[in-house]
């Protein structure tokens, strides 16, 4: 049985070693929400909102996320028992729609909470059942197709067993190719073009075919299935959808619409843990596979990825880069690190997140704060 007491929600700015840039815009600074649950019997847990800065990702925004996770997440939640945290999600959507960060950062918060009162790893907790989990790196856009190579370059030198570019108009096929020469044919390539196209480019996505790519994300608006379908019919290229993705009804219409093949799961986007349970579920079945997204989190929202990772249909290399990739420090310890093999260690010899939360580091960051109970 789990009971909230209280929620202490903070903004934390965390600077990114550099700017990450996107077809939505660039961020160079992370606000964050960080959540701190207490139970009625003292028990704590760590929890991270992922949404941006602005609604361009998605329709939610940190401020929008704050605003419901106050107003109407954080009181369903706060005093009510629950016997298990999958039991939180259907308290969750009743009759309040959207909202799905919100929802989650809260969701997530407190299976967190069950690992920790349980003394389990978080991934045994969600049915995780691997020890290590396989990444890949997001390379935002660069200003030249050579800027572009270098990076790519180190990536694989690194070992990483993904790297993921992003693209937009003007900035595609020709940064594709010039990474696909560099790199050789074998080497595991993506795009990622969030919304950046119209059904309308579908010649220019068709370029791509040729490069060999193991997928390419999203490339049509953020809440679009139908017309993904059609671009699809017109790719050999598998289509990933990530922002149309937000419940595994929407994963029910990709497939049942060949709107894609591949689904990028963020817990944080789909409302939490038990939807991303229920989207896997339904993958594996359809034999979907599914890869872990990321949102430039911090050290806490990794530990919920990497736990996530760890499931078993979760075949293909997940956006987990290690905290050095994104911050100078991290809000953790240990730091996230990667093996030269491309692998990050599911922490399964500690309960919960794995991790410890740098309390005093995260003060310093914080710019507001509030205690719900
Ligand atoms: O589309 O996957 C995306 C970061 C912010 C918002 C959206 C996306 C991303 C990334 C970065 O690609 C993935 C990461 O956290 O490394
Ligand atoms: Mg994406």
């Amino acid at each position: 049985m789990i009971r909230l007491e209280q929620i202490t929600l903070r903004e934390i700015r965390l600077p990114l070693r550099e700017p990450f840039r996107t077809s939505f815009g660039s961020v160079s600074e992370r606000r964050i929400a960080l959540l701190e649950l207490r139970d009625t019997d003292g028990v704590t847990a760590w929890s991270e909102g992922v949404a941006l800065d602005a609604p361009n990702y998605s329709a939610e925004a940190l401020d929008t996320a704050w605003f419901a996770m106050t107003e109407w997440v954080a009181p369903r939640v706060l005093g009510r028992e629950f016997t298990h945290p999958r039991d939180v999600y259907p308290v969750l959507e009743q009759d309040f729609r959207g909202n799905w960060m919100a929802k989650a950062a809260i969701e997530m918060g407190m299976w967190v909470l069950e690992a920790t009162r349980q003394g389990i790893p978080l991934a045994t907790l969600l049915g995780g059942t691997r020890s290590e989990v396989a990444t890949g790196i997001s390379l935002g856009i660069q200003l030249t197709p050579e800027a572009l190579v270098e990076k790519a370059r180190a990536a694989v030198a690194q070992g990483y067993r993904k790297v993921k570019i992003k693209i937009e108009p003007g900035r595609d096929v020709a940064y594709v190719r010039a990474v696909r020469e560099a790199l050789g044919p074998d080497a595991p390539l993506m795009a990622d073009a969030n919304n950046a196209y119209l059904l309308s480019d579908a010649d220019r996505l068709a370029e791509l075919d040729d490069l060999g790519l193991l997928m390419i994300e999203q490339p049509l608006a953020w809440d679009d299935i139908v017309q993904h379908a059609s671009l699809q019919k017109r790719l050999r290229t598998p289509i990933c959808l990530d922002e149309s993705i937000t419940s595994v009804d929407k994963a029910r219409d990709m497939v049942t619409l060949d709107a894609g093949r591949i689904i990028n799961i963020k817990p944080g986007r789909v409302g939490g843990f038990a939807s991303s349970l229920a989207i896997h579920e339904y993958c594996l079945a359809q034999q979907v596979p599914v890869w872990c997204g990321g949102m430039l989190e911090s050290g806490i929202g990794r530990a919920c990825n990497v736990a996530l990772a760890s499931l078993p249909g979760f075949t293909k290399p997940g956006d987990l880069s290690p905290s050095a990739r994104y911050w100078a420090r991290d809000i953790v310890t240990p730091e996230w690190t990667m093996s030269s093999d491309g692998m990050v260690r599911v922490p399964l010899d500690r309960p919960g997140l794995g991790v410890t939360v740098d309390t005093d580091f995260v003060d310093t960051l914080t710019v507001r704060q509030v205690v719900l109970r």
